[in-house]
């Protein structure tokens, strides 16, 4: 085949599969129903897969939750603690979600995307078997209208590797016990008659072992080696397979899809003799970013790699899943800006378009490609781009200006400012987003009231949070941010260089959607973001009342974020309107700022050579932030989800006065990790958990707090919850924090 793409989004144009899934959920629609809306859409986008011009069409990437869930069914690989669950759908969405007697399977990042797949609990009894229904399934749907279908599974490399191994066991110790499974499944999908199957190994992109690379290179042999079986392609994306693409090229594997956006290069292919004979699934179109594509370098690269005995289809650099369905969906993104643009109908366009160009020459799409190379230049020279006050305002930063006075000067000047007791207790900064916000919120949008009523509405929302948190006797309140939706689009909306799209939903996990804004140009804040909500939540009190932002890494790890400069000198503007925000704050009176940076971990490169430089970057953008201010204003941060391990450095790095972390589900061992690497400023590890219903007692509030005793001494220990209370209920949210104010002057 010739152009192909990896894999497709499942979520709907619309959201049609979040509205069924959640409408089964809730009760309101019956299996039938919700298999039918899911149907539809795997239809309507294999048929337009099909008439845009692909030769191949991926199948088995749809999924009504996830793809690594999906795969553990058909391994037979969910816990037991599922297994009597009886119906088949309340069984998968047991496993994804928990229900009343079990609990969920974990849920982590998909490399360093923004997508959350479950993690598969593999032990030394999981009786694998194989149950190929689904995939068979969508397959024989697309083979009845006439579609060239190529089934998708992960690889069983991946799939272990990204497992969690229970009891004391490695879940790659089964891989031989796994390797039947894929060699029958291989032979049941050419029986249906599929000519190829791509075998997912994103793992392969990050760094393997020795013996890991050894199993690379036998297992593909040995999946070769079925006697009735398809062409078997195998897919890296998200960085360059480095030595593991050698093993690949040492089997007699078909076909191997790289990317070439994220750091696969034709030399790397060059180098490999081996790969002669086979497909190379050419990923030249960025599938997780939303710009246009340049079609001369990417016809370049194509060009390059097709050589006399090597075939060479252009394909996205990975599955669609990552990007929004299609621009036809924004009518209101102005021309410019809208040419520079691909979504994922867009971006399968220009998949056929290069692959016309690469096989039958470039006269049939003279016009595309000169439009696009147009839309490439107009975006280069469009003033927007560059913003002199920003750039000369950065260069002129002296050296240290992202450096405060030493933590124990701080610590005593703002301690005689705030005059805190000891053990403060504070919360992370959201409360629950009740029926009336979203109503405002929506009638805003609707014209149904104006700006004035909705800044009424929402004081009134901040003035009953203030009045809640002083009842509870909390030392350091929050003003609730009741006018925010998500944390990153309230502040991209603000923002100059940030465009926002109406539909460009993107699955984050399950029915969640986000809806992440496109950074295209500098960013320069026109004008103070939070100063007037704080300000009125602080007239309400005469406690410090936190002033709450995001941090620059937050804001481009859920952002689409411009290609034509480093990262780092992104997160650098991005600081520096935060960092004019802060003082604006501190100006207006706000003693305590809290700048989260939740999403820290998130963006650290799947190698470790790389990890360094980002950490080098991220954490200085973070300190140009909030170092703006003066000693005696204490900074806060909120790092979320607690797998800390290989960023806590950089937590020290940070310089923050106080971080709040989430720690109650780790059982407080992320302080001591901290100590070890000499963190000696004020901490605040969740001493409940918000991801749960249950209101935590008294008791075990002050069991977690003795816990961070032995660790902390008690003048760096804050009291607060593991994470924001946006999606709690208000009845939980005052019980529990009853309790934990309790907690903390019990021990005080
Ligand atoms: N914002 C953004 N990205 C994120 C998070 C976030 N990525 C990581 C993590 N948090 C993902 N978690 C969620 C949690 C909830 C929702 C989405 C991602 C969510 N979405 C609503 C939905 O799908 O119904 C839509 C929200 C809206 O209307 O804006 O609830 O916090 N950017
Ligand atoms: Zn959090």
């Amino acid at each position: 085949f010739t152009a192909t793409v990896l894999g497709f989004p499942r979520i709907g144009p619309n959201r049609e599969l979040k509205r069924a899934i959640e409408g089964y959920w809730a009760g309101r629609i019956d299996p039938v129903a919700l298999q039918n809306t899911a149907r539809d859409l795997r239809i309507a986008q294999l048929t337009a897969a099909k008439t845009a011009g692909l030769d191949s069409v991926p199948v088995g990437t749809f999924s009504y939750y996830d793809q690594m869930l999906d795969t553990a069914v058909l391994l037979g690989a969910l816990p037991d603690r599922v297994a009597g669950i009886i119906d088949e759908l309340q069984r998968y969405f047991a496993a994804a979600r928990g229900n009343a007697e079990v609990e969920p399977l974990e849920m982590t990042k998909w490399f360093d995307t923004n997508y959350h797949y479950l993690v598969p609990e593999i032990s030394a009894q999981t009786a694998f078997r194989l149950d190929e229904t689904k995939l068979v399934a969508e397959l024989r749907e697309a083979a009845e209208l006439g579609i060239p279908a190529r089934p998708v599974v992960i690889g069983p490399i991946t799939f272990l590797k990204l497992a969690k191994g229970t009891g004391d066991s490695d879940p790659m110790a089964r891989l031989d016990d796994l390797l039947p499974l894929y060699e029958q499944l291989l032979t049941v999908l050419a029986r249906v008659g599929a000519e190829w199957v791509q075998i997912d190994e994103p793992v392969l992109v990050t760094d393997l072992s020795e013996s890991d690379l050894a199993s690379v290179r036998s297992v593909y042999q040995r999946f070769t080696a079925v006697a009735e079986r398809p062409a078997i392609l195998v897919a890296t994306y998200f960085g360059s397979p480095g030595p593991a693409l050698a093993e690949l090229a040492a089997t007699d594997v078909e076909g191997v899809a790289l990317d070439f956006v994220a750091g696969t290069t034709v030399d790397d292919v060059a180098a490999l003799p081996a790969l002669t004979g086979k497909l190379v699934v050419a990923g030249v179109v960025d599938g997780r970013n939303i710009w246009r594509t340049d079609l001369d370098q990417a016809l370049a690269t194509a060009s390059t790699l097709l050589g006399s005995s090597r075939s060479v289809a252009v394909a996205t650099s990975c599955s669609l899943l990552h990007v929004p369905y299609t621009l036809d969906a924004e009518p209101d993104i102005e021309p410019a800006l809208r040419s520079w643009l691909a979504f994922g109908a867009e971006k399968i366009t220009e998949v056929t378009t290069l692959a016309t160009a690469l096989h039958t020459g470039t006269d049939a799409v003279a016009t595309d490609i000169a439009a696009a190379r147009a839309a490439r230049q107009a975006r280069h020279n469009d003033s927007r781009l560059r913003n002199g006050t920003v750039r000369a305002r950065l260069e002129a930063l002296a050296p240290g200006a992202d450096r405060r006075a030493p933590a124990d000067e701080r610590r005593s000047l703002q301690q005689a400012g705030l005059g805190l007791p000891t053990l403060p207790t504070t919360t992370i900064g959201s409360y629950p987003q009740t029926t009336q916000i979203r109503v405002a919120r929506a009638e805003l949008r609707k014209g149904a009231i104006d700006r004035a009523e909705y800044q009424r509405r929402m004081r009134a929302e901040i003035a009953d949070v203030i009045e809640l948190q002083e009842g509870l006797g909390l030392d350091v309140l929050v003003h609730g941010e009741p006018e925010r939706n998500d944390m990153v689009q309230y502040f991209a909306e603000q923002l100059d260089g940030f465009l926002a799209t109406q539909h460009g939903w993107v699955q984050s996990y399950g029915t969640r959607c986000v809806r992440p804004p496109i950074l295209f140009g500098d960013v320069a804040r026109p004008h103070p973001m939070t100063v007037d909500w704080i300000s009125y939540a602080q007239s309400l009190t005469d406690k410090p009342v936190k002033g709450m932002l995001t941090g620059p890494v937050t804001i481009l790890a859920w952002s689409f974020v411009r290609d034509d400069q480093p990262l780092g000198d992104t997160a650098r503007q991005v600081g520096l309107a935060i960092r004019d925000e802060t003082v604006d704050l501190q100006r207006a009176g706000i003693r305590i700022i809290q700048v989260d940076e939740p999403a820290l971990r998130e963006l650290l490169p799947l190698r470790d050579a790389d990890k360094p430089a980002y950490l080098e970057w991220s954490v200085g953008a973070f300190r140009l932030a909030t170092s703006g201010v003066s000693d005696s204003t204490q900074i806060h941060t909120h790092l979320c989800y607690s797998e800390f391990g290989e960023v806590i450095g950089a937590i020290a790095g940070l310089d923050a006065d106080v971080t709040s972390i989430e720690a109650a589900r780790s059982h407080m061992e992320v302080l001591d990790d901290l100590n070890a690497v000499g963190f000696h400023l004020g901490v605040g590890p969740g001493v409940y958990d918000i991801h749960s219903p249950r209101v935590p007692s008294v008791d075990e509030i002050v069991a977690s707090l003795r816990a961070a005793l032995a660790a902390v001494p008690a003048d760096r220990l804050w009291v607060n919850p593991d994470c924001g209370l946006k999606t709690r209920a208000t009845d939980e949210v005052i019980e529990s924090l009853r309790n934990m104010v309790e907690a903390a002057a019990a021990l005080r």
